[in-house]
């Protein structure tokens, strides 16, 4: 006896490796509304016994209203509610390998409350129950579009890399900006970090944020911290540091979502001109809640430890462009976005990054670009892979390589300044050395320190190409 016997007329039937419902689940480009979806782009690996197409199909049935099978309460209305697969692409262009590729899939708005909602409702539709699918082992969610409508509910950056220009005083030099981070790590007072700044001000650093992990520590209560650092930023600008513009301290902020204004507030009444707040650890709530909250008038920079844990799969989790984006259309005035050498640098860098400043750059209707910024073992001499990766708009995010001069903070700092200013006038950074002793410091000392970790990291893995990484960022 068929299930159709046992159950009565079959209404409709939920995509699975037996059931195949195209004629509901998927459509063509042609006939996708774009004010009226959602679009979002996926990279996945299925089972054998499933092709990407079918996958699609899946994805957009579990999204929407299909389940693992029939259901006798499906309606009319129900068919009518479905999110589509709208195009698809295999990795292997030939089309002998048909288990890997790209599928995008279309989500109604109607079918989402971005209004009541916002990002967590697109996360619980764009990535939901599918990536935990049997039959699609792998899948990374690279890239997405939001209709015009959505956008509007959403305020961007208050500052973006215009306001954050006219605050440090680049618009007119437009040179990257020079961010200084509090290290050690740990174990710094306050006192201490208002010690490290100063001099780090007196060598020319524009910016001042704590490290991922310093927050309220025993040794350097919060608000303390606040108020003492932001005395040394204003000594050192009363001795001439800085005449370009303002200093930005970014103390941190990453706290208990609820907590968060009350926080931020705190810290903006102890003097805070800047906010650091890691986005992977509070997601876009609390980011939202900031960068949209009138009393919060300081720009607002957005850290991005524990990223790797979603982001570093080639095959796998969400792309690092797509959390990223998020982040823009939820508020963030800057955001790290990694570097081509150094400690995180890798040849997927290469590939992933220009992609990223894409996302936080380009035109998008009223949302303000961002700033990216690159950091991670950064030296004055690998700024400029960085440089000629991502452009001017950034900020050269150091912490070991100006802490760590052998001269001292103040001379890591001049050097850091040095090789801005090599770069800006288009000079070979050994030839201006020759007469800025700190940089030559810098160079001779980072140079042989990590002769043999640039060099790794300048070679692609494993004898692979640039061009082996694209599928894990491209749409294609
Ligand atoms: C940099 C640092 C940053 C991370 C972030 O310190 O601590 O938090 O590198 O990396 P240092 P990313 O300059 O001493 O390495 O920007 O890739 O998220
Ligand atoms: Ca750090």
């Amino acid at each position: 006896m068929t299930t159709e016997a046992i159950h009565g007329e079959r209404r409709w039937s939920a995509p699975s490796v037996e059931h195949d419902r195209g004629d509901i689940f998927s459509t063509t480009p042609d006939k996708v509304d774009v004010d009226k979806n959602v679009l979002a782009t996926f990279f996945i690996t299925c089972d054998p016994r499933v092709t990407i197409d079918q996958a699609g199909v899946i994805i957009a049935a579990e999204q929407s209203v299909g389940t693992f099978t029939d259901v006798s309460t499906a309606t009319d209305l129900s068919t009518k509610t479905a999110a589509k697969m709208y195009s698809y692409k295999y990795e292997d262009p030939s089309g002998s390998m048909k288990h890997s590729g790209w599928v995008k899939v279309a989500f109604p708005t109607f079918l989402l409350d971005m209004d009541n909602r916002g990002i967590p409702d697109l996360f619980t539709f764009v990535t939901g129950n599918w990536m935990g699918f049997t039959p699609i082992p792998n899948s990374k969610w690279i890239d997405f579009e939001l209709p015009k409508d959505v956008l509007k509910l959403f305020k961007g950056p208050k500052f973006g890399t215009e306001g954050l220009r006219e605050i440090v005083g680049t618009k007119k030099s437009r040179r990257p900006h020079v961010g200084i981070t509090i290290k050690p790590k740990m174990g710094v007072t306050d006192q201490g970090a208002a010690q490290q700044f100063y001099d780090a001000a007196m060598g020319g650093v524009d910016t001042f944020k704590d490290d991922e992990t310093y927050h309220n520590q025993w040794c350097s209560p919060l608000l303390d911290r606040v108020s003492k650092v932001y005395e040394s930023l204003d000594k050192a600008k009363s001795e001439g540091a800085h005449p370009e513009g303002d200093y930005m301290y970014a103390p941190q902020v990453t706290v208990d979502s609820e907590r968060s204004l009350e926080v931020a507030d705190k810290m903006i009444a102890h003097g805070a001109r800047g906010l650091m707040l890691n986005i992977m650890a509070t997601w876009y709530p609390a980011l939202r809640a900031l960068a949209e909250d009138p009393s919060i008038n300081v720009p607002i920079h957005l850290h991005r430890a524990s990223h790797s844990a979603l982001t570093r799969h080639p095959r796998h989790g969400i792309s690092f462009k797509v959390v990223a984006a998020l982040g823009r259309i939820a508020g963030g005035d800057m955001i790290h976005v990694g570097t081509a050498r150094g400690k995180l640098g890798d040849a997927t860098k290469f590939v992933e990054i220009p992609e990223v400043m894409d996302a936080i750059q380009r035109p998008m209707d009223h949302i303000k670009p961002m700033i990216g910024v690159s950091s991670g073992g950064l030296t004055p001499q690998n700024y400029h892979y960085s440089l000629d990766l991502m452009g001017l708009d950034i900020q050269l995010q150091n912490g070991g390589s100006v802490h760590g001069h052998p001269w001292g903070t103040k001379a890591g700092a001049t050097a850091a300044r040095q090789a801005v200013d090599a770069y800006m006038k288009k000079i070979p950074i050994d030839d201006y050395a020759k007469d800025h002793p700190e940089l030559q410091a810098a160079l001779q000392f980072f140079g042989q320190k990590y002769a043999v970790a640039s060099a790794m990291t300048a070679v692609p893995e494993l004898g692979k190409k640039e061009s082996d990484y694209r599928h894990m960022f491209r749409s294609e």
